[in-house]
């Protein structure tokens, strides 16, 4: 058994916002350079004021700058309103609030797209002036919106039912038809494969991972990979974002053991919080941790107690 160090892993996570920011954010600060890739779910992406907007990739790469917004978990820190406010002055549309460094982001990534950069190049461009050493990949370059089918029957797209109407209309289905048709970035396909530890962020099951799992492949591919999940469930509650009001409208039981069922298939450990109640599997291995994230200690320990425990882990494989 090589004694491999932390750093030396190369770990593929599978992240959505604001929950599967702070993780990614633990990985980047206990690798080396370059052995953290971040697959980031592009359900959420929209096009508004003519940008091409995509708040899970903003979401990991502002944390990765360090310029992430503490309070809200998107957007950016140190924000201006300028624009928001002219905009509201103008009677335009501002329920989705747009700081004036973040449209900077939304402004240069749609030049970059409509100069014919892919969605992987923009955001390789926009890490690198970041000065960002992880691989950030989109989890595809192919339309891939998702859609909420609400049980007043209708048809919402992600933002719209998020932030517009603050996730209040009832989820009869989660419509991730244009994912299922896309293709997994092929340079996130290789990162999972190369990857000795695939982790699945503590992201909304239904809305920020599920996207990345329906993409041809991912799930053969995730069977043959060690694939530990954190669970974004505590005590039945999310700590941010509708994920256990989605479960519930679904029909089932908002809990971190309805987290384990939903990624059982090729789940080899499934990680929980210390406050929640005791959890046992037959084929999936628990482990209890800090799995909240107030702060980058916080961050960085949970990432660290996962890698601990997967050098562990592989040993006795
Ligand atoms: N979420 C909100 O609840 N209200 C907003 O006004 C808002 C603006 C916003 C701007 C840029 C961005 O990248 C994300 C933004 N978000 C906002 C979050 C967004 O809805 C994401 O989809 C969630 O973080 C879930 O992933």
């Amino acid at each position: 058994m090589t004694n491999i160090q932390i750093s030396d892993l190369k770990v593929a996570v599978l992240a959505g916002g604001v929950g599967g920011a702070k993780l990614v954010l633990g990985f980047d600060r206990i690798l080396e350079a370059g052995n953290l890739s971040v697959i980031v779910n592009t359900g959420d992406d929209f096009r508004h004021f003519g940008l091409q907007i995509c708040p899970d990739l903003d979401s990991v790469c502002y944390a990765l700058a360090g310029l992430a917004n503490k309070t809200y978990g998107w957007g950016q820190e140190n924000e201006s309103w300028q624009v928001a406010n002219a905009l509201a002055d103008l009677g335009a549309p501002t329920w989705f609030q747009l700081g004036d460094r973040d449209l900077a982001t939304h402004l240069e990534r749609t030049r970059l797209l409509e100069s014919g950069k892919s969605l992987q190049d923009a955001t390789q461009i926009l890490c690198n002036r970041f000065g960002i050493l992880s691989q950030v990949y989109p989890m595809t370059d192919e339309p891939a919106a998702t859609m909420i089918e609400t049980k007043q029957g209708s048809l919402l797209t992600f933002q719209d039912y998020l932030v517009r109407l603050s996730a209040e209309p009832e989820v009869a289905r989660v419509v991730l038809a244009e994912a299922e048709r896309a293709e997994l970035l092929p340079a996130s396909k290789k990162a999972i494969e190369e990857a000795d530890l695939v982790v699945l962020a503590p992201s909304n099951p239904w809305v920020s991972i599920d996207p990345i799992l329906t993409l041809k492949d991912i799930r053969k591919i995730l069977t043959s990979k060690t694939v530990y999940a954190v669970s974004p469930i505590i005590q039945g509650k999310a700590l941010k974002g509708p994920a256990a009001k989605m479960f519930a409208e679904l029909g089932i039981e908002p809990s971190s053991q309805a987290v384990l069922a939903h990624y059982r298939d090729f789940l080899d450990v499934f990680v929980y919080d210390l406050s929640d109640d005791q959890l046992s599997d037959q084929e999936v291995e628990t482990v209890q941790l800090q799995t909240i994230m107030k702060t980058d200690e916080d961050k960085i320990a949970l990432a660290e107690a996962i890698a601990n425990h997967f050098l562990k882990y592989r040993g006795r494989l």
